[in-house]
């Protein structure tokens, strides 16, 4: 059957056509920075907002207009592959992601619900042989069912540890199968609502716990993608464990877990801790920790994850910034977790919400390219910090100055003299190259 007939395959049509079901920056082949736009991109469909959400919401009920929806159960999931693999096909994307409990349903034990989903892993990987689409990364859920109510990994209830340790076991089997690029950890209900019941430092070392038998069990069973940290400072639990890119380092520094896991930045998630997009991406780049991203956006009058496909060029700009910078993504991509709104319900809005999405990105990859081909923050920053290349600055750097030769050299030098940071003149020069590339 096929689910989205009103679309065929979606080409680039270049930047003056009206189609909406045409790229208009996003052009595969075309060569960017001596990668093609294919290469550099690496989009990815997220399965739970595409196929499995329904566009309810805390005051109302479902709105989307899904075509498999009319069945119900392991029907239902197999419909929803089958559409899956249409859009893949249609939207020619390179990847896709996915949680355990988006693809199947659970059944009434933990056994049934691991046949389910070996029912549909085995169905997507008799897809996946002939499509040319891969699975960028899987997760577990462990945030819906109610026996997560208290966390999982960081649950005060040994049973539901032990529960989560089994859905991860098994997750991490999947990824094996699938040969899943890298591994997704967001934190889920792992976070407290209230210190007054709260045993932090227990839930935070069996935290690190949880996540070393994950490490010894890809070991173990030769799974070798990328690890993958999802940072979030807030909801569903009022303060997350994994708030944001630096308190993840320094829990994985801690445990000693440093050398096995990267970040995947979610620009909404960036934007609730009071970062920018780019700030969180910088601070990977910076540490060697930028695995993967989610690809979406927030709204700036709303304090919650709205998850909206990227439409902002300057946010895409400066993400694709910080991304070549750090020589692309290796085995990381840019994952659309994002959703139409509750008011885009027809299907053929899943098709303009991508497109939408990666039309945004290729156009900020190519300003981008174009600001690093001409230099244009690092000429700025280097002539603002040229101090620290010579002279006293470079002693600093160097290690050979201490407090003493400091003091000395303060004692002699009367006149400091400081430049202007010309931040609204930087600013201008952004808006020229985006508005003239
Ligand atoms: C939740 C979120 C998740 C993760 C995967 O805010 O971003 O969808 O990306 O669990
Ligand atoms: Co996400």
């Amino acid at each position: 059957m096929e689910y989205f007939a009103g679309v065929k395959e979606v080409g680039y049509e270049g930047s003056k056509s009206k189609n909406p079901f045409a790229f208009k920056f996003y052009n595969p082949e075309e060569v960017v920075a001596g990668k093609t736009m294919e290469e550099h991109l690496r989009f990815s469909i997220a399965y739970w907002h595409t196929f499995t959400a329904d566009g309810s919401d805390p005051f109302g009920q479902a709105t989307m207009q899904r075509p498999w929806d009319k069945l119900s159960g392991m029907d239902k999931a197999k419909a929803r592959v089958e559409a899956a693999f249409e859009l893949f096909e249609k939207l020619n994307a390179p990847f896709f992601a996915f949680h355990d409990r988006d693809i199947a349903p659970e059944g009434s034990s933990l056994k049934e619900t691991n046949e389910n989903l070996d029912v549909i892993v085995g169905m997507i990987k008799a897809y996946m042989k002939t499509s040319k689409t891969k699975l960028l990364w899987n997760t577990a859920n462990m945030f819906s069912n109610p026996r997560f109510v208290h966390g999982a990994a960081t649950t005060c209830n040994a049973d539901v540890f032990a529960y989560a340790a089994a859905q991860v076991k098994k997750a991490l089997e999947t990824a094996k199968e699938l040969g899943a690029e890298n591994y997704v950890f967001w934190g889920g209900r792992e976070g407290y609502v209230t210190l007054l019941n709260t045993d932090l430092q227990l839930e935070l070392n069996n935290l690190g716990r949880f996540m070393h038998m994950a490490v010894d069990y890809a070991k173990e069973i030769g799974f070798t993608g990328q690890f993958l940290i999802e940072p979030k400072p807030k909801e569903p639990t009022k303060h997350q464990y994994d708030f944001d890119t630096q308190t993840a380092l320094a829990f994985l520094h801690k445990y000693g877990l440093q050398n096995h896991f990267k970040m995947n930045i979610e620009a909404n998630h960036a934007t609730l801790a009071g970062h920018t997009f780019q700030h969180e991406l910088r601070m990977c780049r910076i540490n060697g920790v930028l695995g993967s991203v989610d690809a979406n956006q927030g709204d700036i009058m709303l304090g919650w994850d709205t998850d909206e496909f990227p439409t902002d060029l300057y946010g895409t700009t400066l993400a694709m910034y910080e991304i070549l910078k750090n020589g692309g993504l290796t085995t990381g991509g840019l994952n659309f977790d994002a959703k139409p709104r509750r008011e885009s319900f027809e299907p053929e809005d899943l098709f303009i919400t991508h497109i939408a999405g990666m039309d945004s990105f290729a156009k900020g990859l190519k300003v981008a390219a174009k600001l690093i081909k001409d230099q244009v923050f690092e000429k700025i920053i280097a002539e603002r910090y040229q101090s620290f290349s010579q002279g006293i600055g470079q002693e600093i750097v160097t290690g050979k100055a201490n407090f003493r030769t400091l003091e000395a050299y303060a004692l002699k030098n009367s006149q400091i003299k400081n430049l202007s940071g010309r931040q609204e003149q930087i600013k201008a020069l952004l808006n020229q190259y985006l508005l003239e590339c």
